[in-house]
C-alpha cells in the first residue's frame, strides 16, 4: 500500500490496483481528495503491473459529491474535470466500488468509470437540486444515456437516494456484492472483466437511450406539467429538466457545454446561496456550544401524552413511528375513543395513498395505548403534556405529573407560547421541565422547538435533541419568550398584514404579494384555512376587528365557504365583495382614508419587521445562532428554502436598508418599529448576521 497523499492510498493485489480513498466525514471531492484520485489514477494507469483498477472509500460512505463548503472559494488542486478525463480515457478496466452514499461529483466520477458495483446497502443520486444546483460534471449527460431520459429526470429533480437493488435494474450498478466484502468483491469483479474480455465502454459514448427519447417533447412538457406546483419558485428543477433535454437533443460534448453553462448561472444564483447556506444550518442546528456532546442523556423506551386531542394524537404517532408505545391519556372516553380514532383514521389514510402497508399500521396504532388516569403514566421516561392553553390547567398537570411519574423522567409541554419557566414552578423538579413545541399537523410537520427554560438540565436538553432526531425531526433549541422563537416572529407579520389592509390594501394582494415572493399561502387564506371562528364567540364579540366583523356576517372561513375569500365547492378562493365592503366600513368607521400600497411596500412591511424581531431574540439569547432562526421559518412557516429564511434574507438584501426602513416606519407609525440594537450595531459595523459568531 502506497500512500498518493494525505487522502488517498494505492495497493496492488493481483494486478489489481485498488485506490482507496479517505477523507471523512464523506470522502467529499475536495482539492486533496481530486489530487489524489489525478495521481493515483495516473500512477495505476502507468504501471505495468496493473491490469485493472478499483475505487474505493473508507468510512461511511463513497464519494458523497463535490465539497459543497468549497463553493464560493478560489479554486485549487485538480478540476474534476481533468480526474474525470482520466479515469474515462482509460484504456484498463475501471470500477467504482461504492458503499453508503454514491451521490453528485461522487456518482458523477462513478458514471466515468467503465463499471460500478455496489453492497446492497448502497444508495446513489444526483441531490444537487436540494442545494439549488445541477449535477454540473456531466450527471446530467451520462445518467440518461444509462437509465433513460424518465428516470433521468426523475433523479435529477427529486435528488432521491436510489437503492442498490434498484440502480442494478436500470444499469446504473453492474452487480451487487456481498454486504461488508465490497472491496474484495469488487476485485473479483475486476478480475472476471478481464477473464471475460468485457468491452469497456465509455456511458459517455452509449446513445441508444437517449436516442429512444428523441423526438418525444411530450416527455419533458408533461413532467413540467405534472410538477409545476411542487417546484414553484424554485429555478434548479427547471434548469435540471433543461440538461436532459439537451442529453436528449444534442451530441455528448454539446450536452456538456449547455450543461457547464445552466450550472454556473445556478452556482452564481442567490437560490443555490440560500439553499447551500440551510444544508450547512441544517446540520449546525443540532450543535449547542454549552452541552456538550458527551452530556448523559436518559434512554426513552416507553412515552406519555396528555390529551388526545389534534396536537396529542398527531404527536403520539411520531413516537409510535420510531417504535417508541405511547401512553395516551385524555380525561374522558368519548374523547380519549375520539382522539384514537383519528389516529387510526390517519394511518390509514396514509396506507391508502400506499406509503404504509396496513401490517405497518397494525403495528404502530398497536404501540399507543389509551388511557383514563395519569397513573398509567408513572414509569414513562417522557412526558408530553397537550392539554388546552391555560396556565392553570397546565400547572394543575404538572402538579400531578411531579406526584406520579418516576424522578428522573423529562416532563415536557407542548405549550406554543405559555411560559414554561412558570409551568415548572408547579413542580419539585423544574431541572426535568422543558418544552417540546409541535406544529401543526405533528405527525408530519418536521420542525421541533425544543424550549429551554430557566432551570432545565442539560441532561434534559440533550435527551430531547436526541428524541427529537429519533422520531425524524428537525429540533431548534431556543429560549422561553412570548411565542418563543417562530410565533414571536409570526406575530410581526399578522400585525403588519391586518394594519396593511386597514390602510388600504386588500387582503388578497398582501397574500398575493406573499404567494409570490414563496410562501405556500399568504396570512389571510391561512386564516381562512385554519377558521375564523378559533376562539372566537358571538357572546364575547365586540365587532372590534375585522374578524369579529366577518364571523358576525357569519363567515368562518374555509369550512363555510366564505371568509375573508368566498369559496367555490373545490375551495377555491376568490375576493370577495362582502369582505370589501366590509374592509371600506372598518375603515370609514375608523376615519381611515385608503392609500394605494405597492406592492414593494406590502413585502418590505411583512418581512422588515421579522428581521428585526430575529435581531431582538438574538439579542436576549432566545436562540443560539441567527440561522437557527431561518430553520424554524423554513421548517415551521413555510419560507421558501431558496430563500434562506428572514436572517439570510436579511444580509442578502442589506442590514442597513432594514434598518433604514424601520427607522422611517418608526418615525411615521411608532415604536412597534423600534430597531433592535444588535440591528444597529450590526449596521454600523457593516456586517451582517452570517458574522456574528
Ligand atoms: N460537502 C461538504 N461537507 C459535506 C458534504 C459535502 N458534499 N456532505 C456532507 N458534509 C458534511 C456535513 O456538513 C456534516 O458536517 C458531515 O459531512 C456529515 O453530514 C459537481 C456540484 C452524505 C447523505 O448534496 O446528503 O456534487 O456537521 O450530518 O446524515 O455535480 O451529508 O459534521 O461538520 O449530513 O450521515 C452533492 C450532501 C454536492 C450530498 C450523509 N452532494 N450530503 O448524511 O451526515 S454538489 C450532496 C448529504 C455536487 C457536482 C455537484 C449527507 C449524506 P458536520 P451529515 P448524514
Amino acid at each position: 500500500m502506497s500512500a498518493i497523499n494525505s487522502v488517498t492510498d494505492l495497493s496492488i493485489e493481483d494486478g489489481i490496483a485498488v485506490l482507496t480513498l479517505n477523507s471523512p466525514p464523506v470522502n467529499a471531492l475536495s482539492a486533496a481528495v481530486r489530487d489524489g484520485l489525478a495521481d493515483g489514477f495516473r500512477s495505476a494507469i502507468a504501471d505495468p503491473a496493473v491490469n485493472a483498477i478499483v475505487l474505493v472509500c473508507e468510512g461511511k460512505t463513497f464519494i458523497a459529491g463535490a465539497d459543497i463548503s468549497e463553493f464560493g472559494k478560489k479554486p485549487s488542486g485538480a478540476s474534476l474535470y481533468d480526474v474525470q478525463d482520466i479515469i474515462e480515457n482509460c484504456a484498463k478496466p475501471t470500477i467504482a466500488a461504492i458503499h453508503g452514499t454514491a451521490l453528485g461529483g461522487g456518482l458523477e466520477v462513478a458514471l466515468t468509470c467503465h463499471f460500478r458495483v455496489g453492497v446492497p446497502s448502497a444508495r446513489c443520486g444526483l441531490p444537487e437540486v436540494n442545494i439549488g444546483l445541477l449535477p454540473g460534471a456531466g450527471g446530467t449527460q451520462r445518467l440518461p444515456r444509462i437509465a433513460g431520459a424518465a428516470k433521468a429526470l426523475e433523479m435529477v429533480t427529486t435528488g432521491q437516494h436510489v437503492p442498490a437493488k434498484a440502480c442494478l435494474e436500470m444499469g446504473l450498478i453492474d452487480e451487487i456484492v456481498p454486504e461488508g466484502n465490497l472491496r474484495a468483491g469488487a476485485v473479483s469483479f475486476a478480475k472476471k472483466v478481464l477473464a471475460e474480455k468485457r468491452p469497456l465502454t465509455k456511458v459517455r459514448d452509449s446513445d441508444a437511450k437517449v436516442e429512444a427519447a428523441r423526438g418525444h417533447p411530450e416527455i419533458f412538457a408533461d413532467y413540467r406539467k405534472a410538477n409545476a406546483k411542487k417546484f414553484r419558485g424554485f429555478l434548479a428543477p427547471e434548469y435540471n429538466i433543461r440538461c436532459i433535454e439537451a442529453a436528449v437533443n444534442l451530441p455528448f460534448a454539446e450536452g456538456l457545454k449547455e450543461e457547464r453553462r445552466l450550472f454556473l448561472e445556478l452556482m452564481n444564483g442567490s437560490q443555490s446561496a440560500a439553499q447551500r447556506y440551510v444544508f450547512f444550518a441544517e446540520r449546525q442546528v443540532w450543535k449547542m456550544p454549552d452541552i456538550p456532546d458527551d452530556t448523559p442523556t436518559i434512554p426513552v423506551a416507553k412515552v406519555g401524552i396528555i390529551g388526545a386531542g389534534t396536537m396529542g394524537g398527531g404527536i403520539a404517532m411520531n413516537f409510535a413511528n420510531a417504535g417508541i408505545p405511547v401512553t395516551i391519556v385524555e380525561t374522558a372516553k368519548d374523547a380519549l375513543d375520539r382522539g384514537l380514532s383519528v389516529i387510526h383514521r390517519n394511518y390509514e389514510n396514509t396506507a391508502k395513498r400506499g406509503r404504509l402497508t396496513m401490517d405497518e399500521v397494525e403495528k404502530r396504532t398497536a404501540l399507543i395505548t389509551g388511557s383514563l388516569t395519569l397513573e398509567d403514566l408513572k414509569d414513562c421516561d417522557l412526558v408530553i403534556e397537550a392539554v388546552f392553553e391555560n396556565m392553570d390547567v397546565k400547572k394543575e398537570v404538572f402538579a400531578k405529573l411531579d406526584a406520579i411519574v418516576k424522578q428522573g423522567a423529562v416532563l415536557a409541554t407542548n405549550t406554543s407560547a405559555l411560559n414554561i419557566d412558570e409551568i415548572a414552578t408547579a413542580t419539585k423538579r423544574p431541572e426535568a421541565v422543558i418544552g417540546l413545541h409541535f406544529f401543526s399537523p405533528a405527525n408530519v410537520m418536521r420542525l421541533l422547538e425544543v424550549v429551554r427554560a430557566d432551570k432545565t438540565s442539560k441532561t434534559v436538553i440533550a435527551t430531547s435533541m436526541q428524541i427529537a432526531r429519533r422520531i425524524g425531526k428537525i429540533a431548534a433549541l431556543v429560549g422561553v419568550c412570548p411565542g418563543f422563537v417562530g410565533n414571536r416572529i409570526l406575530a410581526q407579520r399578522q400585525r403588519e398584514a391586518q394594519k396593511l389592509v386597514l390602510e388600504g390594501a386588500m387582503p388578497w394582494d398582501v397574500d398575493r404579494v406573499l404567494y409570490e415572493f414563496g410562501f405556500p399561502m399568504g396570512p389571510f387564506a391561512m386564516s381562512d384555512l385554519a377558521g375564523l371562528d378559533i376562539g372566537w364567540t358571538k357572546e364575547k364579540s365586540k365587532g372590534e376587528t375585522l374578524r369579529d366583523m366577518l364571523c358576525e356576517l357569519d363567515r368562518r372561513g374555509q369550512k363555510n365557504g366564505k371568509g375573508f375569500y368566498d369559496y367555490d365547492e373545490n375551495r377555491n378562493a376568490k375576493p370577495s365583495p362582502v369582505t370589501e365592503k366590509v374592509i371600506e366600513e372598518f375603515r370609514a368607521k375608523r376615519g381611515i382614508n385608503a392609500r394605494k400600497i405597492s406592492d414593494e411596500e406590502i413585502l418590505e412591511r411583512c418581512i422588515y419587521p421579522m428581521i428585526n424581531e430575529g435581531a431582538k431574540i438574538l439579542e436576549e439569547k432566545k436562540a443560539i445562532r441567527a440561522s437557527d432562526i431561518d430553520i424554524v421559518w423554513i421548517n415551521g412557516y413555510g419560507w421558501p428554502v431558496y430563500r434562506g429564511g428572514p436572517m439570510f434574507y436579511g444580509d442578502l438584501i442589506g442590514l442597513a436598508r432594514v434598518l433604514a426602513k424601520m427607522r422611517e416606519w418608526q418615525s411615521q407609525m411608532g415604536d412597534v418599529f423600534k430597531p433592535s440594537t444588535l440591528l444597529e450595531s450590526l449596521v454600523a459595523e457593516g456586517k451582517g448576521f452570517k458574522d456574528l459568531k
